[in-house]
């Protein structure tokens, strides 16, 4: 059979990439055509993303990945994946009617509180919708935008997340996709559509939402783009984390738990059912949806936003290979922090200075902040560690499993002192795939829709032989 061209557009908070995947004697490669930086923007109070520019760099690497295939060849489909929560609200012609919001504007603050601070409502909350309360959640942010900005009600008439809104640039069709609308405290924790029960709390309008289409629909062909006339819109997963989950090589008798770690450490697993109650709420699982309607219980630890933004306070940050690699050779010299830091504390979501938050949080416990940048590389590494183990055992805890495997994809793979720290503090051999999590599992559920692939696990099995992990083994 002659080999199948699909496209991965990835966009994460801090970068993006278009990347070409090639299907054929049952294996996939991948090739990155185009990769760019992506950043929150600052206008007086609030943040926000860069839209346009984002759609420029989408179309740029498009444009690059039709160019790079082989004579007389074409992209059969293209799949978006981009980070979660955020979304463009639209009006009828599909013109953006608000500004686009970074999820870490602190504009929420108010509305979380007041959620917090009624427990009846927010058990009832977390009951109908199985996402806790989260300062970033799409909830909070639309709540926000029609408390401040009532007239919206009226401008606006859609509200699609990240993932559907470049679909809609691509395909000209509204859809909201299912996985990522599992991540944004409005979708019915046991159903397929959206939570009567959330919009009315938050005062979403039920009409700027339809009911998600199924992960794998077919959205038509590019639009506007002649180079890719021919190529579908396949509504992928829509949401990174749930890619990179996809692209996780995992056993099929099960037994690992999953860390994909970049921005953010997501530790979670699959299952079949939702983990819910007074626990699970305070330990702040949500139970994202996969592609195919399973649970992905799962939590948010802070991940490597602490270290990318302590490097803020660096002039002399690594930026090369070579440079990162005597950074984290100097870091594992040094002896292991007498305190580690508690990776869940809000002072670290967004502060002016990471370096400042994390040197008041250790002055709080009566410690010493580290004295050079490796210190801080291995503080924070221990402290990630720490907060993943955490996480694990918990997650045995509520669903009574035993793991025996982390399975660890994205940036932070790379990192062994992070690997090692985080086998160390589980007691879990982690094994380490140098992979482009989301991009893979963009690719792999574009494969599936295209009928190229049985199903996931199949792709899995593929990848499994394809794929050497390093394996690192707890210490002591
Ligand atoms: C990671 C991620 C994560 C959260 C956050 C807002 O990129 O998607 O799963 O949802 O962004």
């Amino acid at each position: 059979m002659s080999p199948l061209y699909c496209a991965a557009v990835d966009l994460g908070a801090t970068s993006g990439r278009v990347i070409v995947g090639t299907w054929s004697d049952h294996q996939l490669t991948t090739t990155e055509v185009h990769r760019f930086p992506n950043a929150i923007f600052s206008l007086g109070q609030h943040d926000y993303w860069n839209i346009t520019s984002l759609w420029a760099e989408v179309r740029t690497g498009l444009t690059k990945a039709a160019a790079s295939l082989p004579k007389g060849a074409t992209l059969s489909s293209v799949g978006v994946d981009t980070w979660g929560v955020d979304h463009a609200l639209l009006n009828d012609e599909g013109r953006l009617v608000f500004p686009t919001h970074a999820y870490r504007d602190a504009r929420t603050q108010a509305g979380l509180n007041s959620l917090l601070n009624t427990r009846a409502a927010l058990a009832r909350i977390y009951a109908a919708t199985g996402i806790p309360a989260v300062f970033f959640n799409s909830s909070f942010q639309l709540a926000e935008t029609v408390a401040s900005n009532p007239a919206i009600t009226d401008l606006a008439t859609r509200c699609l997340f990240l993932p559907d809104y470049f679909n809609y640039l691509l395909s000209g069709k509204m859809t909201n996709g299912f996985a990522i609308a599992s991540t944004t405290q409005l979708l019915d924790v046991h159903g397929d559509d959206w939570s009567r029960e959330a919009l009315d709390y938050f005062r979403v309008p039920p009409t700027w939402l339809t009911k998600p289409v199924k992960t794998g629909s077919k959205l038509g062909r590019v639009k506007g783009l002649p180079e890719l006339a021919k190529t579908t819109v396949v509504a992928v997963p829509g949401h990174d984390t749930t890619c990179a989950y996809d692209a996780m090589p995992a056993a099929p008798e099960g037994g690992d738990i999953f860390l994909s770690s970049g921005t953010w450490s997501l530790v979670g697993f699959e299952n079949d059912a939702p983990i819910l109650g007074p626990e699970a709420l305070a330990a702040r699982v949500a139970n994202d949806r996969t592609g195919r309607g399973e649970y992905r219980p799962l939590v948010n630890v802070i991940g490597l936003w602490l270290l990318e933004r302590t490097l803020d306070a660096f002039p002399s940050r690594p930026t090369k290979d070579r440079e990162w690699r005597a950074l984290i050779k100097a870091a594992a010299t040094l002896p292991a922090p007498k305190c580690l830091i508690d990776v869940a504390d809000p002072a670290f979501a967004n502060p002016k200075s990471m370096k400042a938050a994390i040197d008041a949080h250790l002055k709080a416990r009566k410690a010493k902040p580290p004295r050079e940048l490796a210190g801080y590389m291995r503080l924070i590494c221990d402290s990630l560690g720490q907060g993943h183990a955490d996480v694990i055992q918990r997650f045995q805890e509520f669903s009574g499993k035993t793991f025996h495997r982390v399975l660890m994809v994205g940036g932070g793979a790379k990192n062994r002192l992070l690997c090692q720290a985080t086998a160390n503090a589980s007691g879990l051999p982690v094994h380490a795939f140098q992979l482009e999590g989301s991009a893979i599992g963009n690719l792999a559920n574009q494969l599936i829709a295209l009928k190229a692939v049985k199903n996931l696990a199949a792709f899995r099995a593929s990848l499994s032989q394809q794929l050497k992990p390093t394996v690192y083994t707890p210490a002591g």
